[in-house]
C-alpha cells in the first residue's frame, strides 16, 4: 500500500510532508522516498499551523501526518483554524494495527473519526487496507472542493504493507459555478444602485480574484470595507475605494453602512460577530446581497439574497454583464491617522509606522497580536492578494506557525522577499516550538515580536464585560519573558530593541538578515 499511496501523492504534485511521528507512523515512512520532504514539527499544533501556512502560500492542499489519538488531541486547535480558514489539509494518523485493535492496544485511537469533527469535512478510517488508497484520493478531492478545508485519515499500522493496486488520479473540479438567474438580478440591481457598497471578505484573496474585485469597485465608484475579522487581505488598503476594516459588531456595522443603499458582500459571512447585539443586520432598505463559496454560511445569513459560487467566475460575470453609471461619484478620501509620537516604552502605532516604511514590497505579513490588530490596520496597509495572512478562528498559536509555512511555500513557489510574523507575546508561547522548525529549514522569515508583557486584547476587551475602570482581569500579564533566549536555545539570531531611536536599524538588521531572525520590540 506504501507504494499505491506514494504514487498517488505524487500524481496530485504533493511533495511535503508536515508531521511529528510514532510508533504508529513509523512503518508509512520506512525507505522514505528521496523526492519527497519531510518538514519536522515538534508540537502538533505547530506541524499543522506550517501545513496551513504552507497550503495558503502554495494554493494547494498540504499533507499532514499525527500521531494517533493524543497528535491528534494537540493538533486540535489548529484544526479548527484551518476548518475556518477554509484551508485544504490531508490529515492522516497513525492507528494501532488491526489484529491487536480488539485489546484496547497503547496509544491506539479509541473513536478516532469522531475525534476531529467537527472541523473537518470528512473523516475516515477504511473498513480495509486495500482501501485506503481509495480514500486517500477522495480525501484529496474532499479538501480541495469548495469550501476547501481539512479533511481526516485514521491509518492502521499494519496496513502500509498489505498488498495493493494503484489507484489512478482522476481531474474532479474544484469550482462552483454561479446561478445565472440569480446573477441576472444582481447585476440588475447593481446597475440600477445609487451608492453601492462592497464588504471584502478572506474568499476573495483565496480565490485569487482581488484584481478582479478592483475591476468591479473601479467600475461602480464602489466604496469598499474588508469584511469583520477577515483573514487575508482582499483589496488594496491604500486604494482611493478601499473605505476600512468593519468591525465584529452588529450595531457599529449597521452604522456605518447606513448610506448604501445596495450592499454586496463577496467571500465572507454577513457578518462575523464577536461581541452580543441587537436591531437589524443591514441597514434598512438597503438592496443586500451576498456570494460565497460555502452552502453553510449561505444558509444561516440573516438577511437578504445569497448565491452560492466561487468568487472568480461570479465576479467575471458582474464585470461582463453590469455597467457604470456617471451619476456615481468615489467616495470622500479616509483621514490619514495621526503620526505617531517616539515614546519609552514604544507604542504599537510607531513600531508599525517605522515597519511600514522599513518593509519591502515583497514582504508578506503573518499577524498574530490581537490587541496589536486595530493599529496594524490603520499603520501597515496591505497591497492585495497574499500580502496578508491571519486566521479566522481567533485561536492562538497559529501565527508563528503558520509564517514557517508561508515562507517554505512562498520559497517553492520562487518567490522573492520574507514573511514578516508579527506576533503577540502572549501568541508566541502557544506555539514557540515554530521557531525550531524555522531554524532546521533555514526560512527567510523575521519574526516581530510585540512584546507588551500582557494579554492587551483581553484587558482592552474588559469594559466590554462590565468590568470598572482600572480593573484588570486576572490572568492576563506575562512578566518576564525572554523572547531573545527562546529564540537562541533553537538555533535562531535574535535581538531586542527597547528605545526609539534603535528601532528603525533592528528592524532593518532583522530584515536583512539571511535566514531566520526574531526580534522583540518592548512596547506598551
Ligand atoms: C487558544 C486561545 N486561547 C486563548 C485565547 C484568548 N485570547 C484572545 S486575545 C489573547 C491575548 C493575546 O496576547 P498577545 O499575543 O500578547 O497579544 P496582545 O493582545 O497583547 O496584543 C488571548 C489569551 C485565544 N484567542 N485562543
Ligand atoms: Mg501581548
Amino acid at each position: 500500500m506504501r507504494e499505491a499511496f506514494i504514487r498517488l501523492m505524487r500524481d496530485f504534485g504533493i511533495d511535503t510532508i508536515f508531521g511529528n511521528p510514532g510508533s504508529t507512523e513509523l512503518p508509512m515512512f520506512r525507505q522514505f522516498p528521496a523526492d519527497m520532504r519531510y518538514v519536522l514539527g515538534l508540537q502538533e499544533s505547530v506541524v499543522v499551523g506550517m501545513a496551513d501556512g504552507y497550503a495558503q502560500a502554495t494554493k494547494g492542499v498540504a499533507m499532514v501526518n499525527l500521531h494517533s489519538a493524543v497528535g491528534v488531541g494537540h493538533a486540535m486547535g489548529n484544526i479548527f483554524t484551518a476548518y475556518k480558514n477554509q484551508t485544504p489539509l490531508i490529515i492522516t494518523a497513525g492507528q494501532q494495527a488491526r489484529s491487536i485493535l480488539p485489546f484496547d492496544p497503547y496509544l491506539f485511537a479509541m473513536q478516532s473519526t469522531d475525534l476531529p469533527k467537527p472541523y473537518v469535512k470528512w473523516a475516515c478510517e477504511p473498513a480495509r487496507a486495500a482501501d485506503v488508497r481509495l480514500a486517500f484520493a477522495r480525501a484529496y478531492y474532499t479538501a480541495m472542493q469548495a469550501p476547501r478545508g481539512p479533511v481526516f485519515l485514521s491509518i492502521p499500522a499494519d496496513d502500509w504493507d498489505a498488498e495493493t493496486d494503484w489507484v489512478v488520479a482522476r481531474s474532479v473540479s474544484q469550482t462552483l459555478g454561479p446561478d445565472p438567474g440569480l446573477l441576472e438580478t444582481l447585476c440588475a440591481a447593481l446597475n440600477h444602485a445609487k451608492r453601492p457598497v462592497i464588504i471584502a471578505g478572506a474568499g476573495v484573496a483565496r480565490d485569487g480574484a482581488v484584481d478582479r474585485l478592483v475591476s468591479l469597485a473601479e467600475q461602480h465608484q464602489a466604496a469598499v470595507y474588508a469584511a469583520p475579522m477577515s483573514a487575508r487581505c482582499s483589496f488594496p488598503e491604500r486604494h482611493t475605494l478601499f473605505m476600512g476594516f468593519l468591525p465584529p459588531m452588529r450595531e457599529k456595522i449597521v452604522a456605518q453602512l447606513q448610506a448604501h443603499d445596495f450592499i454586496l458582500v463577496l467571500g465572507a459571512p454577513a457578518f462575523t460577530y464577536h461581541i452580543e447585539g441587537g436591531g437589524p443586520h443591514m441597514p434598512i432598505g438597503a438592496d443586500c446581497w451576498q456570494i460565497v463559496d460555502d452552502p453553510n454560511t449561505a444558509a444561516w445569513t440573516p438577511t437578504g439574497h445569497t448565491t452560492v459560487s466561487s468568487i472568480h467566475l461570479a465576479l467575471d460575470v458582474l464585470i461582463n454583464q453590469t455597467a457604470g453609471s456617471p451619476d456615481r461619484h468615489a467616495p470622500p478620501a479616509r483621514t490619514a491617522p495621526p503620526e505617531p509620537v517616539a515614546s519609552v516604552p514604544m507604542s504599537a502605532a510607531f513600531v508599525l509606522k517605522a515597519l511600514d516604511e522599513v518593509r519591502s514590497e515583497h514582504d508578506v505579513i503573518v499577524e498574530e497580536a490581537p490587541g496589536t490588530r486595530t493599529t496594524m490596520q490603520q499603520y501597515l496597509p496591505m497591497d492585495g492578494e497574499d500580502r496578508f495572512y491571519t486566521m479566522a478562528s481567533g485561536g492562538l498559536g497559529w501565527g508563528m506557525p503558520a509564517a514557517v509555512g508561508v515562507a517554505l511555500g512562498r520559497k517553492k513557489l520562487g518567490l522573492p522577499g520574507r514573511a514578516i510574523g508579527l506576533i503577540g507575546d502572549g501568541s508566541a508561547m502557544y506555539a514557540i516550538q515554530a521557531l525550531y522548525s524555522a531554524a532546521e529549514l533555514g526560512s527567510p522569515i523575521t519574526f516581530v515580536i510585540m512584546n507588551n508583557r500582557r494579554y492587551a486584547a483581553l484587558q482592552e476587551f474588559a469594559p466590554v464585560f462590565d468590568y470598572a475602570p482600572g480593573e484588570t482581569p486576572v490572568g492576563t500579564d506575562l512578566a518576564g519573558i525572554d523572547f531573545v533566549k527562546l529564540a537562541e536555545a533553537q538555533g535562531i539570531q535574535a535581538a531586542r530593541v527597547d528605545h526609539p531611536d534603535q528601532l528603525k536599524s533592528s528592524l532593518l538588521a532583522g530584515l536583512d538578515a539571511e535566514g531566520p531572525y526574531l526580534l522583540e520590540v518592548v512596547m506598551s
